[in-house]
């Protein structure tokens, strides 16, 4: 029964209307009788015409809504203008958060990429599936002499980066690095209910067979398969695009890398040469998806390497930020505001479409900001990029989805990135794969009732350097710095009264935890880490095996 038509009233209607009728006389009966009919006659018609518009209702139901899943590389807690950052103005992605919900504490799994993405993509600790550390990425081999000739003797000089691992130059094709061949992607998650997947930007998930988008359900594909390229092809206009190098950066080899192998930009399984600066080539790619796919549900993943190094800039970007004199910084805010820009094309695509306010926008960073590059601090939070403080695994995070979440809601208990998987499964109407562990929230549920609580435990291991949080309790272990931390997040964001000497009983009860998680629900990593890299934090170097 439709609920219009269930009254409470009408009952004890019908009961008065017959007590009375038995009292009176016929003629007065039938008078009744013509005025109740008459009364009658208006809500009959009302009802059929509602009951008639039934059948029609259940035969057009709304289409299933568009996703986006926007993810940024490498941008900080401190590096949008609804985060605190006075500097830049980044209107278009702080408008999704305004427009739906903004987490103020959302972790990552990582405080680096491809292990970050990890997680995302799967749902899942990437800790379950050996992703551990960064995937070989294939360099361009006249680079790569150059590279190994250099590397030493460069990184000698910088701060960064203390041994390289001998996998990385030996035994690459020992391993098989990238995303296990058993995992779930999202884009094989919504090809279940119907969605057409496309994929524009950073990969980072593998570069072997088996490993690519196209072969993980990705219908189709603009992107790089490594963990940096070029924002500009060579050669470069040094009249439209500033180049900014940062040789103290264990980074900034790699980074500047040319477009071949992992680094090279593909259209599916083709290597395509992309002539403008990529984070506007990659908006234009995803504006071209939309209109591709406006008829039916699609799911868009939208991933920049944005602002991670390289660091170029179109000069008018350069221009744009006033009152920074720092150049390293200025490139890097004209970055963020260049990546601003692409969003907001999005978000104009999508309502120059229609598909506004039927699309779902989920926008989140892989890791946080990297303080190697001295372009970003991550302030209030401690730490960055490659280190397990909170800097490095505290990102921003929204979710816009009309009609569904409120507009300008804050949500302030912690979240995951493992909550983006379920949340898209709940969103399109997808059921979890029943045959292994999901380790993600649908947030849906949780910003609706304030008294649920999302996580009550999250872990982090990369190698020697892991972490936990319970509650408020965050531990930090890290083991070749022969380091052990206890912070109370809940008035430390900062992580900066360390109390594990106050508190040995919460630090044992910690370890515990940490330790019965990694015996119980992780697996060794399935291929070593690339390098240990050392990281300033407020003076001090701490060890990461990336
Ligand atoms: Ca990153």
């Amino acid at each position: 029964m439709n609920r219009w038509f269930q009254t409470e009233s009408l009952p004890t209607d019908e009961k008065i209307v017959s007590t009375h009728v038995a009292e009176l006389p016929c003629c007065v009966i039938l008078a009744l009788m013509k005025i109740l009919a008459a009364q009658l006659i208006i809500p009959l018609i009302i009802a059929a015409i509602l009951f008639s518009s039934l059948p029609q209702q259940k035969a057009k139901p709304q289409r299933p809504p568009n996703v986006i899943l926007i993810i940024a590389d490498d941008l900080g807690y401190n590096d949008l203008s609804s985060f605190g950052n006075e500097w830049l103005h980044t209107p278009n992605i702080d408008a999704l958060g305004k427009e739906g919900v903004r987490f103020s504490q959302a972790h990552v799994t990582s405080p680096i990429c491809s292990p970050s993405r990890m997680g995302i993509l799967t749902g899942r600790y990437q800790n379950r599936f050996g992703s551990e550390y960064m995937p070989y990425d294939k360099f361009d081999p006249a680079f790569l002499k150059k590279f190994r000739s250099h590397f030493f003797p460069f990184h000698k000089k910088s701060e960064g980066l203390k041994t390289v691992h001998p996998a990385l130059f030996i035994n690459r094709k020992k391993y098989k690095s990238g995303m296990g061949a058993h995992e779930i992607t999202l884009a094989q998650l919504v090809k279940k209910s119907g969605y057409a997947t496309g994929l524009v930007g950073k990969w980072n998930l593998g570069d072997e067979d088996g490993s690519h988008p196209f072969e993980r359900g990705f219908d189709y594909s603009y992107y790089f398969s490594g963990a940096l390229t070029r924002y500009v092809d060579d050669p470069v206009d040094s009249n439209r695009y500033i180049n900014q190098h940062l040789p103290w950066a264990f980074s900034e080899l790699p980074a500047w890398t040319p477009r071949a192998g992992s680094s090279a930009i593909r259209e599916g399984k083709n290597i395509v040469k992309d002539t403008g600066y990529l984070t506007f080539s990659f908006a234009k790619k995803a504006e071209d998806y939309i209109e591709q796919n406006k008829d039916h549900p699609f799911f868009l993943m939208l991933s920049f390497n944005a602002p991670q190094d390289p660091f170029q800039v179109p000069k008018e970007y350069f221009d744009r930020i006033k009152g920074v004199e720092d150049s390293v910084k200025r490139v890097y805010y004209g970055m963020i505001e260049a990546l601003d820009d692409a969003v907001g094309r999005i978000t104009e695509k999508l309502k120059s479409t229609g598909l506004d306010d039927n699309t779902v926008i989920l926008f989140i960073s892989d890791n946080g900001g990297a303080t190697y590059t001295r372009a970003t601090e991550n302030a209030p939070l401690r730490g960055g990029k490659c280190t397990h403080f909170e800097g490095g695994l505290m990102v921003p995070f929204f979710i816009k989805y009309p009609d569904h979440l409120n507009a300008g809601t804050v949500y302030n208990k912690p979240v995951s990135s493992l909550d983006v998987f379920s949340t898209i499964a709940a969103i399109t109407n997808t059921a979890l794969p029943s045959d292994r562990v999901y380790d993600g929230v649908n947030l849906l549920t949780y910003v609706a009732d304030d008294k649920l609580t999302p996580h009550e435990i999250l872990y982090w291991r990369n190698g020697y350097s892991k972490a936990i949080r319970k509650g408020n309790w965050k531990l930090y272990l890290n083991g070749k710095n022969n380091k052990t931390f206890l912070f109370n997040l809940e008035n430390d964001l900062s992580e900066k009264h360390d109390l594990s000497a106050e508190h040995p009983t919460i630090v044992t009860e910690l370890i515990i935890e940490l330790d019965q998680w990694e015996k119980t629900q992780t697996i060794k990593p399935a291929w070593p880490s690339t390098a240990d890299v050392l990281i300033d934090v407020d003076g001090e170097m701490y060890f990461f095996p990336s």
